[in-house]
């Protein structure tokens, strides 16, 4: 893998995603539920449903889609404020020479996550899932359609306040990564088990503010292994760059995991 072909911003793509979603001219894909009359907006009928009894469909034709274009889903879980977003800031700036990023943010009513994205000059899309939490197949699939992010790319989808859903469903992602901020508490993997139990990392944030909480890390990891033995942990901070390098070293792992 190599960083993006085109610039996001003069792309046809750019224009049609930065633009308007398909039915409200107001610049991010919606959430809709056939069932919900409360998510509707006009000319929004006709769009598929994304109830979770037809999750597994859409799911597959998703991971059908990564296979097929040689790209690389991660789905990012954690809590709203563990650091999610700065943590792609940080990533798609440093790795953008050598990997190419799209961003699926999951915003419920702002789009300002999707702007700081836009910032890097990534591919983003903002999905937005009003007073829904839950993030279903069939909205990464309606995000896309529009997105179509480059072959040979890594994709991230920023997953909406996880710990709160009550089921967390498969995207068609190849890797879910859960980051929790080391200001969250020791018990939370404990209190939200979902999230560690399926992932395949685990990033502990803001390393930088250990000094100034108290929490004891060995403890937290304990924790994190009675939920979920094999799960590898690693501790960084955005704010001084520390621990970054083994996670850029996990992302070009799994970049080049995939056939050329
Ligand atoms: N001290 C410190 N603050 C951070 C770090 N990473 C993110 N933050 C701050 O934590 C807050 C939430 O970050 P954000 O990336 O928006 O979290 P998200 O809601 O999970 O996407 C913001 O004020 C960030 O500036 C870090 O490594 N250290
Ligand atoms: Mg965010």
């Amino acid at each position: 893998m190599s960083g993006c072909h085109s610039k996001w911003e003069n792309s046809p793509e750019h224009e049609k995603s930065c633009g308007r979603c398909a039915n409200c001219a107001n610049g991010h894909v919606h959430a809709h539920d056939q069932n919900t009359e409360r998510n509707k907006h006009p000319g929004s009928e006709s769009r598929s449903s994304v109830s979770s009894d037809g999750n597994e469909i859409p799911a597959a034709r998703n991971r059908f889609y990564f296979e097929s274009k040689n790209i690389v889903a991660i789905n990012l879980l954690g809590a709203s404020g563990a650091g999610k977003t700065s943590l792609l800031e940080n990533t798609i700036t440093a790795l953008s020479g050598e990997i190419c990023f799209s961003v699926i943010e999951t915003d419920r009513h702002s789009n300002y996550d999707t702007k700081r994205i836009e910032e890097t000059e990534a591919r983003v899309i903002s999905l937005r899932t009003g007073d829904g939490c839950q993030l279903f197949s069939q909205m990464i699939n309606d995000a896309l359609k529009i997105l179509k992010p480059e072959n040979n790319s890594v994709l991230f989808i920023e997953n909406l306040a996880a710990p709160l859903c009550p089921t967390l469903h498969d995207v068609g992602e190849q890797k879910r990564v859960v980051i929790l901020s080391v200001t969250e508490g020791e018990e939370k993997p404990l209190v939200y088990p979902e999230m560690y139990k399926t992932a395949d990392l685990c990033l502990i944030s803001k390393s930088d503010l250990l000094p100034y909480v108290d929490i004891d890390l060995e403890y937290l990891k304990a924790n994190i292994r009675k939920v979920n033995n094999d799960l590898r942990c690693i501790i960084l901070s955005c704010r001084l760059n520390e621990g970054m390098n083994e996670w850029y070293d996990w992302i070009r792992a799994i970049s080049k995991m995939k056939k050329k």
